[in-house]
């Protein structure tokens, strides 16, 4: 059976492709689900594709993830930059977890330069625009012995 990643999305990622556009692209999040679930398909793995604007609901997202996938996706949206409880749940989370951002956050305002995700993080991938999570996903791929 194909292994699963789940692929978490924060607080206003579900406007994505509907407002500035400038910054995080045309594609809306439901194309980036459709997208993520083709290319997992191809690379012999399945997703779970989830976005939440409560920080609880993603740590309890993550807390599932233990039992439920072999490695997490996560945009944790602005919580990157101050959630102290979603690092802790992915501390205990044992397989790989790659971040991504849509735009580059290191090109933005200084407050988004610290991500405390990325101390747990295998990867990073920041300024792919949408193409991140694909990116993330070949990336999981390897790291997971997949195709
Ligand atoms: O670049 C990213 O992917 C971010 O994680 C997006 C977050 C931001 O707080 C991070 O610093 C970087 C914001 C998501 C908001 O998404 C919107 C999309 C379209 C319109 C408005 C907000």
């Amino acid at each position: 059976m194909a292994r699963t990643v789940f692929i978490l999305n924060g607080p206003n990622l579900n406007l994505l492709g509907l407002r500035e556009p400038e910054i995080y692209g045309r594609e809306t999040l439901a194309d980036v689900e459709a997208a993520c679930a083709r290319l997992a398909g191809e690379l012999g793995l399945a997703t779970d594709f989830r976005q939440s604007n409560h920080e609880g609901v993603l740590v309890d997202w993550i807390h599932e993830a233990r039992q439920a996938a072999a490695g997490i996706v996560i945009n944790p949206g602005a919580y990157t930059h101050t959630s102290v409880a979603i690092l802790d749940a992915l501390n205990a989370f044992a397989g790989p977890v790659i971040e991504v951002h849509v735009s580059n956050v290191h090109r933005r305002e200084a407050f988004r330069h610290r991500s405390y995700v990325s101390l747990r993080a295998e990867a990073v991938i920041a300024g792919c625009g949408t193409e991140g999570y694909l990116l993330a996903l070949r990336r999981m791929a390897t790291l997971l012995g997949a195709a």
